[in-house]
């Protein structure tokens, strides 16, 4: 049971590949990529950009479609459309989503840098095509053509206004992935607890479901095979000063992922953590975190994230979404993050993403340029002429 909320089993399925705690990277157990959409709040954090490229570069998964959410859509959209046509892949539709979140909540949450080192370069390659569809309706259309695992890396409000939209969606998700929540406050840094005692929900370190707690409600209740990459175990993977010189500053993709941490770091990532106290919890030389990578790697082995399978209840109080472990055999089955090994994984996934900038070639070259013709990620195509993405900030 969950809050008086029955357990809906005829949703219920097998957890996702990786169950298991430990495997090794790149091991046995993913004999074909998993189809994947990637919902998301790309902007100012650099994560979801390091994300997206992240997944582009992982064989375990196959990205059908990024679908954005969260204050200016439009601005995220083409932030999305510009990473994906700079990674080689313009093929790969965007789509604008909900804006404000379905209930009380921090969000939306717009800082004003967001694009900059991105859309204010000069790259003149091929873009994503921005589909005139919304995110929720799409999300819907797209699982009766093709099934697919949702990972949301933002506010949860898109997801939760699809499965309000058709009840059955669940059906057709091979699962549902999300970055947030917290298990175990007692894990979380010193600091932070401390922050939460004397200033409550503003200083909540889980920024995704604080934006929306109602939205969150709604994905936690949905029947779906969950896994919760919390961020009491994100916050132990940043990326580091070396990490971040490891993006090729000759290569526009590397120079502009570079860019959008160094804006970070400098407007809000180090001013952010010095609120919390004079001891910040990360390492002095820590310029992100990577909760969105994190998140795309929970769907495939790697021993750098340990998984547990575990029985949840969900409620929202006092404004914040909240997970518990329900004990015994109670609650909801899901897989949550319990311990990740940041160093190893913040190594893993910069040589990924490093990988994949080298093999992308300039963005005008023959990666980018091998296609004329774009899909909307599940079998139509359409013809690139249609697609004018807008370019700049403006
Ligand atoms: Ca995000």
């Amino acid at each position: 049971m969950q809050d008086g909320h029955p357990i809906d089993t005829t949703h219920r399925r097998d957890p996702p590949p990786g169950a298991s705690a430990r495997i090794s990277p790149g091991g046995e157990g993913v004999a074909h990529p998993i189809p994947i959409v990637i919902d998301t709040d790309v902007g100012a954090d650099p994560d979801d950009a390091l994300a997206l490229v992240f997944a582009l570069a992982s064989p375990e998964v196959e990205l059908l479609g990024v679908t954005v959410v969260d204050g200016d859509v439009d601005l995220r959209a083409r932030m999305a459309a510009r990473l994906l046509g700079m990674a080689g892949r313009p093929d790969i539709p965007v789509v604008r989503g909900v804006r404000r979140p379905i209930g009380p909540g921090r969000g939306p949450t717009m800082l004003g840098f967001e694009g900059r080192g991105l859309l204010d370069g000069d790259d003149a390659g091929p873009e994503a095509t921005i589909l005139e569809a919304t995110a929720p309706e799409w999300l819907v259309e797209a699982s009766k053509r093709r099934a697919f695992h949702l990972v949301a890396i933002g506010p949860l409000s898109n997801v939760a206004v699809a499965l309000r939209l058709d009840p059955t969606l669940p059906d057709r998700l091979l699962g549902l992935t999300i970055m947030g929540g917290v298990l175990a406050e007692r894990a979380l840094p010193a600091a932070w607890r401390r922050a939460v005692r004397e200033r409550g929900a503003a200083a909540w370190p889980d920024h995704n479901t604080a934006s929306d707690p109602t939205a969150a409600l709604v994905c936690a209740r949905s029947g779906l095979p969950l896994t919760w990459v919390t961020s009491e175990v994100t916050v132990r993977a940043p990326l580091r000063r070396d990490g971040r010189e490891r993006l090729p500053a000759d290569h526009p993709l590397g120079a502009a992922l570079g860019h959008m941490v160094d804006v970070w770091e400098a407007a809000w990532f180090h001013a952010t953590l010095a609120a919390l106290g004079r001891r910040p919890p990360v390492p002095r030389d820590a310029v992100a975190f990577l909760h969105d990578p994190l998140t795309v790697a929970a769907l495939f082995p790697g021993e750098w994230l340990t998984l547990r399978a575990v029985g949840l209840t969900y409620a929202v109080e006092d404004g914040l979404f909240r997970l518990r472990e329900a004990g015994g055999d109670g609650g909801v089955a899901t897989r949550v993050s319990v311990a990740v090994d940041g160093a190893g994984f913040e190594a893993f996934c910069l040589g990924r993403i490093t990988e994949h900038i080298a093999r992308t070639g300039a963005p005008s070259g023959p990666a980018a340029a091998a296609d004329s013709s774009v899909s909307d990620g599940c079998g139509r195509n359409q013809d690139a002429s249609e697609s004018q993405p807008t370019r700049g900030l403006e």
